[in-house]
C-alpha cells in the first residue's frame, strides 16, 4: 500500500471531507507496514473497500416547531462495515454534523467495535438538527420524525443504532418508541434504552467508566498510582459525567469541566453534588457551563477557553472531536502531563496527536479508550438477545475485561523496541487486523 496515493485518490473524490480524510489518514498510517508484510491485504484491495461505506442513507426529516412552523431537516445514517457484525454506532443530534463528520466517526466506529471483542460491525447516523434550546416536545416530534424513515433500514441483526451527542436516554427513549411502534416488535434495536424496557445498568456511565479503567492501566503499566492525580476533563455531557464519577471513584481529583462557551477551574475538585449537578446543566438544554462558577463559589469560569491551559496530571478530552490542537498539545507537553486520553472520538487534531508521539507522551486513541460505551450497547444487545438483565456488577465485570483486552491489544501491536507504547499504532494495527481478515474470509463482497 502507499498511502500517499490512496489518500491522494480520496482527497479527490471527496474534497472539503477534512474529519474523514483525517481519520482514513491516522490508520492508513499505523497500519502500512502490518499491511505490506500481508500481500493477501493488497490482493483483497482491503484498504480501497475499506474506506467506501457499504452503504448511506440520507432523508428528509420533517417536523413542526412549538410555534405550528414546519421544519426541515436532514438525517444520515452511514453502515460503514458490518464485516464482523451487525452495524452497530450513534445517532449524533447537533448543527455541525454533516457527512464528512458521519463517515469519520463510522469509520473510527468500525475499528473500535472490533476492539471490543464483540461481533459489532460499525455505524454512525444523525443530524443536523440542534437540540440546544428546543422543548422536549420539540425533541420529541424530531425524534419520531427521524424514526419514522430510518426503522426500515435497522434491525438487530442488521444495524442497532445508539446515543451520541445530543442523543440521550431521553431521546432513545422517543426513538425506541416510534420503533416499537412502526416494526410491531420489542427486539431492543437501539441501545441505552431506559432500565425499564431493555436498556442496560451501567450504559449511562459506560464510556467515562471504561475510560477511566483504560486510563488506570495505562498508569500502572508505568507504574503510577492514579490516586491523588488531578485530571482536566472537557465537556459537561454524560461522557464527562461519567469519566468524572469513576475518576473520583478511584481516587483522583477532577479540577475541571467545560462547554461551548468556556471552561470552570475548580480548584476544590469537582465531586459529590457538584458531578450531579452537571446533569442539571446538561437538562437545561441551554449548553453552557458558566453557571457552575455561580453555584460553586470555589470555581471560576473563563470564557472562550480550553481547560489545557491548566496543569494537571491527567488530561481527558470528552466533548468532541478535534477539541485539543497543536497548541494545546504544546501546552500540555510543556505542563509535562503524565497522560492523555482521548474520550471523545477523534479528540486531538492531527497535529496534536503527532506532537503526543513524537514526545514520547502516555497518549492513548478514543477507539481504545471509550470503546467502553460501544461494549456496554452490545452487552444490551446481548441481554436483549436472551431476554434477561444482568446484575450492574456482572456488566462492570464485563467492561473491565474488555477494556483489560483493549488494551492488551494495543500493548501487542503497539509496543515499540524502546518500550514506548504507541497506543495509537497498537489500537489501529488490532483493530485493522480483525477486520481485514473477516472481508478476506468472506469474499470480495
Ligand atoms: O462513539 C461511540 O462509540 C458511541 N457513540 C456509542 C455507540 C454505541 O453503539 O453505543
Amino acid at each position: 500500500m502507499v498511502t500517499q496515493k490512496i489518500m491522494a485518490d480520496l482527497e479527490a473524490k471527496h474534497p472539503g471531507e477534512s474529519e474523514f480524510l483525517q481519520a482514513v489518514r491516522e490508520v492508513l498510517l499505523s497500519v502500512e507496514d502490518v499491511y505490506n508484510q500481508h500481500p493477501e491485504f493488497e490482493k483483497n484491495k482491503i484498504v480501497e473497500r475499506l474506506v467506501e461505506p457499504d452503504r448511506i442513507l440520507t432523508f428528509r426529516v420533517v417536523w413542526e416547531d412549538d410555534k405550528g412552523e414546519l421544519q426541515v431537516n436532514r438525517g444520515y445514517r452511514v453502515q460503514f462495515n458490518n464485516a464482523i457484525g451487525p452495524y452497530k454506532g450513534g445517532i449524533r443530534f447537533h448543527a455541525s454534523v454533516n457527512l464528512s463528520i458521519l463517515k469519520f466517526l463510522g469509520f473510527e466506529q468500525t475499528f473500535k467495535n472490533a476492539l471490543t471483542t464483540l461481533p459489532m460491525g460499525g455505524a454512525k447516523g444523525g443530524s443536523d438538527f440542534s437540540p440546544r434550546g428546543k422543548s422536549n416536545a420539540e425533541i420529541r416530534r424530531f425524534c419520531q420524525a427521524f424514526m419514522l424513515e430510518l426503522w426500515r433500514n435497522i434491525g438487530p441483526d442488521q444495524d442497532v443504532p445508539a446515543g451520541d451527542i445530543g442523543v440521550g436516554g431521553r431521546e432513545v427513549g422517543y426513538l425506541y418508541g416510534m420503533y416499537k411502534k412502526l416494526q410491531r416488535e420489542h427486539t431492543g434495536t437501539i441501545t441505552g434504552k431506559g432500565l425499564e424496557f431493555g436498556g442496560s445498568i451501567l450504559r449511562p456511565e459506560a464510556t467515562g467508566f471504561g475510560a477511566l479503567y483504560f486510563v488506570n492501566q495505562m498508569l500502572e503499566e508505568k507504574g503510577i498510582d492514579i490516586k491523588g492525580k488531578t485530571v482536566a476533563i472537557s465537556g459537561f455531557g454524560n461522557v464527562a459525567w461519567g469519566a468524572a464519577t469513576k475518576a473520583v471513584q478511584l481516587g483522583a481529583k477532577v479540577v475541571t469541566i467545560s462547554g461551548p462557551d468556556g471552561y470552570v477551574y475548580d480548584p476544590d475538585g469537582i465531586s459529590g453534588d457538584k458531578i450531579d449537578y452537571m446533569l442539571e446543566l446538561r437538562e437545561s438544554g441551554n449548553d453552557i457551563v458558566a453557571p457552575y462558577a455561580d453555584k460553586y463559589p470555589s470555581a471560576t469560569f473563563y470564557p472562550g477557553r480550553k481547560p489545557w491551559e491548566r496543569k494537571v496530571d491527567i488530561a481527558l478530552p470528552c466533548a468532541t472531536q478535534n477539541e485539543v490542537s497543536a497548541t494545546d498539545a504544546q501546552q500540555l507537553i510543556d505542563n509535562k502531563t503524565l497522560c492523555i486520553a482521548e474520550v471523545s472520538n477523534m479528540g486531538c487534531t492531527e497535529e496534536a496527536a503527532t506532537l503526543f508521539l513524537q514526545n514520547k507522551m502516555l497518549f492513548a486513541p478514543g477507539k481504545a479508550v471509550n470503546a467502553g460505551g460501544v461494549a456496554t450497547s452490545g452487552l444490551e444487545m446481548s441481554q436483549n438477545a436472551m431476554h434477561l438483565s444482568w446484575t450492574a456488577a456482572e456488566v462492570d465485570q464485563r467492561l473491565h475485561h474488555i477494556m483489560s483486552s483493549i488494551h492488551g491489544q494495543c500493548l501487542k501491536y503497539g509496543k515499540e523496541p524502546t518500550g514506548y507504547i504507541n497506543y495509537v499504532k497498537g489500537a489501529n494495527i488490532a483493530g485493522f487486523m480483525k477486520v481485514a481478515k473477516a472481508m478476506i474470509d468472506q469474499g470480495p463482497i
